[in-house]
């Protein structure tokens, strides 16, 4: 049979390709998900501290995600501050709250996302793909500004059974209502003695126990799975 030369030609292709393909020097190995990252986290924790900064005096809080961690790990704010988080890391990090209420999406090396802050609370972070990169911001409320907190709102923070922030003593007057929002890092339960009050704590979750202190007197305050007293209710008689 005799060929034509497009026959020629196209087969002359189809050679020429596959010698390209056998002879095709070898590539590096392509970094597909399942290939373990070479740059691995140097901290199993990253929320190794405990310290709060204080930055209640800014309107806008800067932040880097660096070394798989977030940078001011801690910090406390006034309700209408900006933060804003920059990841210097060459692998991709989120800012995400426990609860939902922000989350930045994955940040690529050199991204920016941010948040404003218009609710007091406690809000607990952490990095999608790296969860034990935890932060905590506690949002204080402005009392000059539209948004307040009742006079007997208690914020506390706990972490390991310890109050890392808020009051230990709460002091109120007899017959007031009275407030105490609880974040703690483990699930646990709060109580408050002699008036039977209890809330079920959810790890890095906000819970909220309102009651008026009708009965004066002082009240430990405690955490009853593990019955460790953290603080005490200081109830001034009418
Ligand atoms: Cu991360």
């Amino acid at each position: 049979m005799k060929l034509n030369t497009p026959v020629l030609i196209i087969i002359g292709v189809i050679v020429l390709g596959g010698l390209f393909f056998v002879f095709k020097p070898k590539t590096q190995p392509q970094n597909s998900p399942s290939t373990p990252q070479s740059q691995t986290p140097t901290t199993q924790d990253s929320n190794g501290t405990d310290e709060i900064l204080d930055l209640t005096n800014q309107k806008e809080v800067q932040m880097d995600i660096q070394d798989y961690a977030f940078q001011k790990p801690n910090i406390r704010i006034k309700v209408g501050t900006k933060v804003t988080w920059t990841n210097r890391d060459s692998v991709r990090h989120t800012a995400t709250a426990d609860d939902g209420s922000f989350d930045t999406g994955l940040l690529a090396q050199g991204e920016s996302g941010s948040y404003v802050f218009t609710t007091p609370g406690t809000f607990g972070y952490y990095c999608i793909p790296h969860p034990n990169m935890r932060g905590t911001i506690i949002v204080e409320g402005d009392n000059q500004g539209s948004i307040t907190e009742s006079k007997n709102t208690f914020n506390l923070v706990i972490k390991e059974k310890k109050v890392i922030s808020g009051p230990t003593t709460i002091k109120i007057n007899q017959g007031d209502e009275v407030t105490i929002k609880i974040t703690s890092d483990e699930a646990e339960e709060f109580h408050v003695h002699a008036y039977d009050n209890s809330v079920e704590l959810e790890p890095n979750k906000q819970a909220t126990l309102t009651f008026t202190a009708n009965l004066s007197g002082r009240f430990p305050f405690e955490l009853e799975n593990s019955k460790t007293e953290i603080g005490a209710l200081e109830v001034q008689p009418k």
